[in-house]
Protein backbone atom coordinates (compact mmCIF):
# COMPACT_ATOMS: atom_id res chain seq x y z
CA UNK A 1 0.00 0.00 0.00
CA UNK A 2 1.68 3.29 -0.94
CA UNK A 3 1.81 6.35 1.65
CA UNK A 4 -0.84 8.42 1.92
CA UNK A 5 -0.77 12.31 2.53
CA UNK A 6 -4.06 14.00 3.54
CA UNK A 7 -2.89 17.31 2.47
CA UNK A 8 -4.48 20.10 0.36
CA UNK A 9 -2.51 21.82 -2.81
CA UNK A 10 -2.58 25.30 -1.41
CA UNK A 11 -1.29 24.53 2.37
CA UNK A 12 1.96 25.54 2.88
CA UNK A 13 2.73 23.17 5.11
CA UNK A 14 1.26 20.14 2.89
CA UNK A 15 3.96 21.34 0.41
CA UNK A 16 6.92 20.87 3.02
CA UNK A 17 6.16 17.33 2.99
CA UNK A 18 5.24 17.21 -0.57
CA UNK A 19 8.34 18.48 -1.65
CA UNK A 20 10.41 16.13 0.59
CA UNK A 21 8.16 13.32 -0.85
CA UNK A 22 8.88 14.37 -4.65
CA UNK A 23 12.81 14.55 -3.55
CA UNK A 24 12.81 11.09 -2.08
CA UNK A 25 10.83 9.74 -4.77
CA UNK A 26 8.80 7.13 -2.78
CA UNK A 27 5.13 6.07 -4.43
CA UNK A 28 2.60 7.95 -2.51
CA UNK A 29 -0.95 9.21 -2.98
CA UNK A 30 -2.75 11.77 -1.77
CA UNK A 31 -6.07 12.56 0.25
CA UNK A 32 -7.99 15.99 0.02
CA UNK A 33 -8.41 17.63 3.06
CA UNK A 34 -11.46 20.21 3.16
CA UNK A 35 -11.43 21.31 6.67
CA UNK A 36 -13.74 24.06 5.91
CA UNK A 37 -16.50 21.21 5.60
CA UNK A 38 -17.66 19.98 9.17
CA UNK A 39 -18.38 16.00 8.39
CA UNK A 40 -14.56 16.19 6.77
CA UNK A 41 -12.84 18.17 9.20
CA UNK A 42 -14.75 15.57 12.29
CA UNK A 43 -13.32 12.92 10.07
CA UNK A 44 -9.64 14.59 9.89
CA UNK A 45 -9.60 15.12 13.70
CA UNK A 46 -10.52 11.71 14.31
CA UNK A 47 -6.99 10.66 12.65
CA UNK A 48 -5.16 13.04 14.66
CA UNK A 49 -6.99 15.73 17.42
CA UNK A 50 -5.06 18.48 16.44
CA UNK A 51 -6.19 18.65 12.34
CA UNK A 52 -2.92 20.05 11.42
CA UNK A 53 -2.38 19.25 7.71
CA UNK A 54 -0.87 16.99 6.29
CA UNK A 55 -1.15 13.92 7.96
CA UNK A 56 0.58 11.05 6.71
CA UNK A 57 -0.61 7.65 6.61
CA UNK A 58 1.96 3.96 6.29
CA UNK A 59 0.08 1.44 5.93
CA UNK A 60 -2.62 2.59 8.69
CA UNK A 61 -0.04 3.98 11.06
CA UNK A 62 -1.10 7.71 11.06
CA UNK A 63 2.32 9.96 11.78
CA UNK A 64 1.55 13.91 12.46
CA UNK A 65 3.96 16.92 12.70
CA UNK A 66 5.89 17.53 9.29
CA UNK A 67 9.50 17.41 10.14
CA UNK A 68 7.96 13.77 11.98
CA UNK A 69 7.14 12.90 8.63
CA UNK A 70 10.02 14.00 6.96
CA UNK A 71 12.64 11.63 9.08
CA UNK A 72 10.12 9.03 9.16
CA UNK A 73 10.55 9.18 5.27
CA UNK A 74 13.71 9.85 5.15
CA UNK A 75 14.21 6.57 7.86
CA UNK A 76 12.27 4.12 6.30
CA UNK A 77 12.19 4.46 3.18
CA UNK A 78 15.44 5.72 2.09
CA UNK A 79 14.90 7.35 -1.66
CA UNK A 80 16.81 9.64 -4.10
CA UNK A 81 18.50 12.05 -1.79
CA UNK A 82 18.86 11.76 2.21
CA UNK A 83 17.01 15.03 3.33
CA UNK A 84 18.96 14.44 6.72
CA UNK A 85 22.24 14.45 6.52
CA UNK A 86 24.05 11.17 8.27
CA UNK A 87 26.51 13.24 10.85
CA UNK A 88 24.95 14.16 14.16
CA UNK A 89 26.03 17.96 14.37
CA UNK A 90 25.00 17.97 10.62
CA UNK A 91 21.23 16.80 11.73
CA UNK A 92 21.34 19.35 14.11
CA UNK A 93 22.15 22.20 11.88
CA UNK A 94 19.23 21.00 9.56
CA UNK A 95 17.00 20.62 12.40
CA UNK A 96 17.67 24.10 13.93
CA UNK A 97 17.17 25.59 10.43
CA UNK A 98 13.90 23.62 10.27
CA UNK A 99 12.53 24.98 12.86
CA UNK A 100 13.90 28.13 12.09
CA UNK A 101 11.76 28.39 9.21
CA UNK A 102 8.59 26.86 10.70
CA UNK A 103 8.58 28.88 14.04
CA UNK A 104 9.83 32.55 12.50
CA UNK A 105 8.85 32.59 8.94
CA UNK A 106 5.69 29.97 8.42
CA UNK A 107 4.62 31.24 11.70
CA UNK A 108 4.48 34.74 11.18
CA UNK A 109 3.06 34.17 8.13
CA UNK A 110 0.37 32.24 9.00
CA UNK A 111 -0.60 34.55 11.34
CA UNK A 112 -1.11 37.15 9.11
CA UNK A 113 -3.01 35.49 6.48
CA UNK A 114 -5.70 33.75 9.33
CA UNK A 115 -6.60 37.74 9.92
CA UNK A 116 -7.19 37.84 6.41
CA UNK A 117 -9.66 35.35 6.52
CA UNK A 118 -11.86 37.19 9.32
CA UNK A 119 -14.31 39.73 8.60
CA UNK A 120 -12.45 42.95 7.76
CA UNK A 121 -13.80 44.53 10.84
CA UNK A 122 -13.03 41.63 13.24
CA UNK A 123 -8.89 41.78 12.12
CA UNK A 124 -6.75 43.12 14.90
CA UNK A 125 -4.16 45.59 13.22
CA UNK A 126 -1.53 44.91 16.01
CA UNK A 127 -1.45 40.97 15.06
CA UNK A 128 -0.86 41.77 11.54
CA UNK A 129 1.86 44.26 12.05
CA UNK A 130 3.43 42.15 14.70
CA UNK A 131 3.58 39.38 11.96
CA UNK A 132 5.01 41.55 9.40
CA UNK A 133 7.76 42.71 11.30
CA UNK A 134 8.58 39.35 13.00
CA UNK A 135 8.83 38.50 9.42
CA UNK A 136 11.61 41.39 8.89
CA UNK A 137 13.40 40.07 12.18
CA UNK A 138 14.05 36.79 10.37
CA UNK A 139 14.79 37.91 6.68
CA UNK A 140 17.57 39.70 8.26
CA UNK A 141 18.77 36.51 10.56
CA UNK A 142 18.96 34.45 7.49
CA UNK A 143 20.51 36.92 5.32
CA UNK A 144 22.91 37.38 7.55
CA UNK A 145 23.53 33.72 8.50
CA UNK A 146 22.56 31.74 5.47
CA UNK A 147 26.03 32.67 3.26
CA UNK A 148 26.51 31.72 0.06
CA UNK A 149 25.57 28.03 0.97
CA UNK A 150 23.83 26.79 -1.77
CA UNK A 151 21.22 25.65 0.28
CA UNK A 152 20.03 26.23 3.79
CA UNK A 153 22.75 24.61 5.52
CA UNK A 154 25.54 23.89 2.93
CA UNK A 155 25.75 22.13 0.02
CA UNK A 156 22.96 19.40 0.11
CA UNK A 157 19.18 19.70 -0.09
CA UNK A 158 17.89 19.20 2.93
CA UNK A 159 14.72 19.11 5.41
CA UNK A 160 15.36 22.37 6.29
CA UNK A 161 15.36 23.27 2.44
CA UNK A 162 11.71 21.58 2.55
CA UNK A 163 10.84 24.16 5.22
CA UNK A 164 12.20 27.21 4.22
CA UNK A 165 10.49 27.07 0.41
CA UNK A 166 6.71 27.30 1.51
CA UNK A 167 7.54 29.67 4.38
CA UNK A 168 9.65 31.76 1.82
CA UNK A 169 7.45 31.68 -1.16
CA UNK A 170 4.05 32.50 0.43
CA UNK A 171 5.59 35.16 3.26
CA UNK A 172 7.02 37.05 0.48
CA UNK A 173 3.80 37.96 -0.42
CA UNK A 174 2.89 38.61 3.33
CA UNK A 175 5.62 40.76 3.46
CA UNK A 176 8.71 41.72 0.21
CA UNK A 177 12.17 41.20 1.15
CA UNK A 178 13.49 44.59 1.55
CA UNK A 179 16.26 45.79 -0.46
CA UNK A 180 20.13 44.74 0.76
CA UNK A 181 19.18 41.10 0.48
CA UNK A 182 20.54 39.80 -1.91
CA UNK A 183 21.39 36.16 -0.46
CA UNK A 184 17.80 35.28 1.14
CA UNK A 185 16.69 36.56 -2.44
CA UNK A 186 19.52 34.25 -4.44
CA UNK A 187 18.27 31.63 -1.86
CA UNK A 188 14.78 32.02 -2.82
CA UNK A 189 15.67 31.88 -6.42
CA UNK A 190 17.60 28.67 -6.01
CA UNK A 191 14.58 27.36 -4.30
CA UNK A 192 12.14 27.81 -6.68
CA UNK A 193 14.18 26.61 -9.26
CA UNK A 194 14.33 23.22 -7.64
CA UNK A 195 11.90 20.63 -9.48
CA UNK A 196 9.99 19.49 -6.33
CA UNK A 197 9.26 22.74 -5.81
CA UNK A 198 8.05 23.67 -9.03
CA UNK A 199 6.11 21.07 -8.98
CA UNK A 200 4.43 21.97 -5.96
CA UNK A 201 3.78 25.74 -6.94
CA UNK A 202 2.12 24.21 -10.63
CA UNK A 203 -0.40 21.86 -8.60
CA UNK A 204 -1.55 24.60 -6.33
CA UNK A 205 -2.24 26.87 -9.04
CA UNK A 206 -5.69 26.04 -10.03
CA UNK A 207 -6.17 26.79 -6.21
CA UNK A 208 -4.30 30.18 -5.56
CA UNK A 209 -7.34 31.63 -6.78
CA UNK A 210 -8.56 31.04 -3.03
CA UNK A 211 -5.25 32.53 -1.25
CA UNK A 212 -6.75 35.77 -0.01
CA UNK A 213 -3.90 37.98 -0.91
CA UNK A 214 -3.25 36.19 -4.75
CA UNK A 215 -3.59 40.04 -6.22
CA UNK A 216 -0.49 40.68 -4.51
CA UNK A 217 1.45 37.45 -5.96
CA UNK A 218 3.97 38.05 -8.07
CA UNK A 219 2.51 37.24 -12.14
CA UNK A 220 5.22 34.74 -12.47
CA UNK A 221 3.48 32.24 -10.00
CA UNK A 222 -0.17 32.69 -10.71
N1 LIG B 1 3.23 22.01 13.39
C1 LIG B 1 2.37 21.52 12.32
C2 LIG B 1 1.70 22.72 11.64
C3 LIG B 1 0.75 22.29 10.53
C4 LIG B 1 -0.20 23.43 10.14
O1 LIG B 1 -0.21 24.51 10.73
N2 LIG B 1 -1.02 23.16 9.10
C5 LIG B 1 -2.02 24.12 8.68
C6 LIG B 1 -2.08 24.17 7.15
S1 LIG B 1 -0.65 24.94 6.43
C7 LIG B 1 -3.39 23.69 9.11
O2 LIG B 1 -3.69 22.51 9.17
N3 LIG B 1 -4.26 24.67 9.38
C8 LIG B 1 -5.65 24.39 9.63
C9 LIG B 1 -6.12 24.83 10.97
O3 LIG B 1 -5.30 25.34 11.77
O4 LIG B 1 -7.33 24.67 11.21
C10 LIG B 1 3.20 20.66 11.37
O5 LIG B 1 4.40 20.90 11.18
O6 LIG B 1 2.64 19.67 10.84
Amino acid sequence: MPLKLHSHPLSSYCWKVLIALHENGAPFETSMVNLGDPVARAAFAALWPTAKMPLLEDDGRIIPETSIQIEYLDRHYPGGIALLPAQADAQLDVRLWDRLFDLYVMSPMQAFVAQLLRPEAERDALTMNKARSDLLVAYRMIEDRIGDRGWATGADFSMADCAAAPALFYAAIVQPFPEGSPRLSAYFERLIARPSVERVIADARPFFQYFPLRDAMPARFR
